[in-house]
């Protein structure tokens, strides 16, 4: 991987937002500082948090591109082509001055392999996306078929996105490796032994109220809705249980049973902001949470740098995507705060979490199974606190930051020889 090393790399990334793929990027971007640089297309706080890094980043902004959206039709196509011929342009002459492109969104995929086409830099496509219906429209996945065949090399975050981009191209014999997040241990570590009561209390959520949290951003295909069901359905199913305490009393007064949990609230917390201009769905959230009468429960915390001491300051962790989850750093983060995840079972989160060993896997979209699996897990602390145990244990030992720069550098290496 020297040979990695000493390589000009130019990183492509059509986003300014910090998004999983964009967390992802910053230690290879880290890495590669020296020789290498990263081109945006947008600004914000990954720009900033780059340079930080020290990593030099170009802007390429274009406001035609970044309109086009991940289910825009023809038209927003058309519309959008003249800035792409401008933007390939630039990136063509910044590219002149690199040995390889690495490409880590979709748009940055398109004008990377265009790019290549005149300034003949090879490019290494970092997949970070599911290509189904159930994520892009026709046409985009249409464009990535097209296009796929002259990526240089193709990494993937999971094998479920492995399978999906083999069902688009149909090309099963096209080499692809998957490459998993890795995710460093050390701030979840730093948080474990900590206690966050001020997280808590300027939420407004009791200390010893029973705190799930869910750390994305907040979009449709992420189900912040699911959970908010789900919280509904808990408060029916402790009611019911009451009831049934309360009708059996006589049998029940004396015994030393009643390890209630009614005194000990539920509250959820929200950790994430709609990154990608999903403020109608937040909005939608809001009057869902209101609907219901959830309000004291359920708190929206916005964007937050610091998810290991927010992951520190709660009781469980969930991950409920309704589409297929393509990798879920959020689902390892969980497993290394030490806390019990539950995840939604599909993607790649079924290969991060084993149900019943390392985590709870129930099915997307189903706000009564979350329910339950949650009950579970708040009737019994000493199960819970097993899970999250081996949860922790596999996150730290399958998903480390060291093997999954390794693995891309390997990537470069192989192709950066072929020059
Ligand atoms: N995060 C924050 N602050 C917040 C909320 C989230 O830093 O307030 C972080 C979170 O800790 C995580 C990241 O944002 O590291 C989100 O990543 P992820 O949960 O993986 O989701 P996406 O943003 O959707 O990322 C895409 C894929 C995802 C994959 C990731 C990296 O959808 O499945 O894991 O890219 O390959």
């Amino acid at each position: 991987t020297d040979a990695a090393r000493g390589s000009r790399i130019l990183f492509v990334d059509q986003s300014g937002e910090l998004g999983g793929a964009e967390l992802a990027l910053l230690p290879l971007a880290i890495r590669h500082r020296e020789h290498g640089a990263v081109v945006l297309l947008q600004d914000g706080p990954f720009r900033e948090r780059l340079e930080a890094a020290g990593v030099t980043v170009h802007l390429l902004v274009d406001a035609g591109v970044s309109r086009v959206r991940k289910t825009g039709g023809l038209s927003a196509l058309l519309r959008a082509a003249l800035p792409v011929y401008r933007q390939v342009r630039a990136l063509a002459r910044l590219a002149r001055d690199y040995d390889v492109m690495f490409v880590n969104t979709q748009k940055a995929f398109v004008l990377g392999t265009l790019t290549r086409a005149i300034v003949r830099r090879p490019v290494v496509w970092f997949l970070h996306d599911i290509m189904s219906a159930a994520h892009f429209g026709a046409l985009q996945r249409y464009v990535v078929r097209g296009l796929a065949r002259f990526a240089d090399a193709t990494l993937v975050n999971s094998q479920a996105v492995a399978q999906a981009l083999a069902d688009l191209t149909g090309r099963r014999d096209r080499a692809v490796d998957v490459v998993y997040n890795g995710i460093d241990p050390s701030q979840f570590d730093a948080a474990l032994h900590t206690q966050h009561r001020a997280i808590r209390a300027a939420l407004g959520v009791p200390t010893d109220a029973w705190c799930i949290g869910l750390f994305s951003r907040l979009a449709q295909w992420k189900g912040q809705h699911v959970l908010i069901d789900a919280v509904a359905q808990m408060l029916v199913d402790e009611h019911d249980a009451l009831e049934r305490r309360h009708v059996g009393g006589a049998r029940e007064r004396g015994a030393p049973a009643a390890r209630s949990t009614r005194h000990v609230e539920v509250h959820v917390v929200f950790v994430g902001a709609p990154l990608f201009g999903e403020d109608a769905y937040a909005a939608r959230l809001r009057e869902q949470v209101a609907r219901l009468g959830l309000e004291p429960r359920i708190h929206f915390a916005g964007f937050q740098h610091d998810v290991a001491a927010w992951m520190a300051a709660m009781d469980v962790v969930v991950h409920t995507s309704t589409a297929p989850e393509p990798f879920g750093r959020v689902v390892v983060e969980g497993m290394l705060a030490g806390k019990p995840v539950v995840a939604a079972r599909a993607g790649g989160v079924m290969e991060i979490v084993e149900h019943g060993k390392t985590g709870l896997l129930t099915e997307p979209g189903d706000a009564r199974a979350l329910a339950s699996a949650l009950g579970a897990l708040r009737r019994d602390p000493a199960y819970a606190a097993e899970l999250a145990e081996a949860g922790r244990e596999t996150a730290r030992r399958q998903f480390t930051e060291a093997a999954f720069v390794e693995r891309v550098d390997a990537a470069l290496a192989r192709v950066a020889d072929r020059i």
